[in-house]
């Protein structure tokens, strides 16, 4: 019996290591295991309007998990890229910037006077 409990709990180790590993894989948009500056020039192109990603490519592409495949999420994918931001941040919906209450991606007076 014992046995099986360890069995059970191996397994589940297993099954929420790899579900990491997947959420991990955000921003992967061309799906060949890395996030690269290709993955970013995917998402602007689908931003633009130029390329239309799969459904799964647009859940990948939406690093700031907003809903929407826009240049904000090209930028987080090239930050990440670029060593600006841990990996761990394209999972999470943190605000872009400290003071950018309003979520424009930018520190402006809506932010101050809280419009
Ligand atoms: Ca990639
Ligand atoms: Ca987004």
């Amino acid at each position: 019996m014992k046995k099986i409990i360890s069995l059970v709990l191996v397994a589940v180790m297993v099954f929420s290591l790899s579900v990491v590993a997947f959420a991990a894989k955000l921003g992967d948009v061309n799906g060949d295991g890395k996030v690269t500056a290709s993955d970013a020039r995917l998402v602007l192109q689908a931003a633009a309007g130029s390329k239309t990603l799969t459904a799964e490519q647009q859940k990948k592409a939406d690093c700031n998990k907003d809903g929407k495949v826009s240049a904000v999420d090209a930028r987080k994918i090239l930050q990440m890229v670029a060593g600006l931001i841990p990996e761990e941040e394209l999972t999470t919906n943190t605000p872009p910037s400290i003071g950018d209450g309003s979520g424009d991606d930018s520190i402006s007076w809506d932010d101050i006077l809280g419009a």
